[in-house]
């Protein structure tokens, strides 16, 4: 079986039949100017730098012919699955709903909910809308993962520290062996990203595995 032997904290061996890529929100509400993201007062440069690398990725993934799940974080247009709790937080000028110049913020079915050209997803692919930060809160992910029979899952996307993070959570819970590409993921807040790749993988992989892209494509020779 494929094992990623520079994975900390210790190598990571997988069954690439019952391995799924998750790609978590690569949206352009989080990755590109007037989102959702940059509401909240964060540069989202540091987002769009790891987009050539998730899309090698996805093209990785892709060839070795691994199930591929994007998520998308996105309310329904009626905001009822968006709870105060959830709309009242960060800038009080641009909230969940409002309108900003790529249509209402984080609302399913506008244009800065699409997920970013370079690495949209391809027929077949599994697309799950999540209205929490974990992808498998009020979501079909555990059921859809259960019919492929998927045991390994390769995380990607942003944030780092909340939609990947949680999600890596719920899935570790869950029983899932669970690996964090550490290339292909970045937050608004570098020193969170450092934190949370630390944390992951601390306690003898307390939440799972990281390893960088270059490890997991050298993983096709072992
Ligand atoms: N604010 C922030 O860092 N992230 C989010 O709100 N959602 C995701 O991480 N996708």
């Amino acid at each position: 079986m494929p094992t990623l032997t520079h994975a900390r904290p210790s190598p990571f061996t997988f069954d690439a039949a019952h391995t799924a890529l998750i790609v978590i929100d690569m949206q352009r509400d989080f990755v590109e100017p007037g989102g959702f993201g940059e509401a909240l007062g964060n540069d989202v440069s540091l987002l769009a730098s790891i987009v050539p690398t998730v899309a090698q990725l996805l093209g990785h993934a892709r060839e070795r012919g691994w199930l591929v799940v994007h998520t998308r974080e996105s309310h329904a247009p009626d905001l009822s699955d968006c709870p105060d709790a959830k709309r009242l937080r960060g800038a009080p000028s641009a909230r969940i709903g409002d309108m900003g110049p790529m249509g209402r913020i984080l609302v399913r079915g506008e244009p800065g909910n699409a997920i970013v050209d370079a690495v949209a997803p391809v027929a077949g692919e599994i697309v799950i809308d999540k209205p929490g930060k974990g992808a498998f809160y009020a979501t079909r992910l555990g059921e859809e993962l259960a019919r492929f029979g998927i045991t390994h899952l390769v995380f990607a996307g942003v944030t780092t520290e909340v939609c990947v993070q949680t999600s890596m959570r719920e899935a570790n819970d869950r029983g899932y062996e669970c690996v964090l590409i550490e290339d292909a993921t970045a937050s608004y807040i570098p020193s969170f990203k450092t934190a949370t790749i630390e944390m992951i993988r601390s306690q003898g992989g307390i939440v799972g595995w990281t390893a960088t892209l270059a490890d997991l494509v050298e993983s096709r020779w072992n």
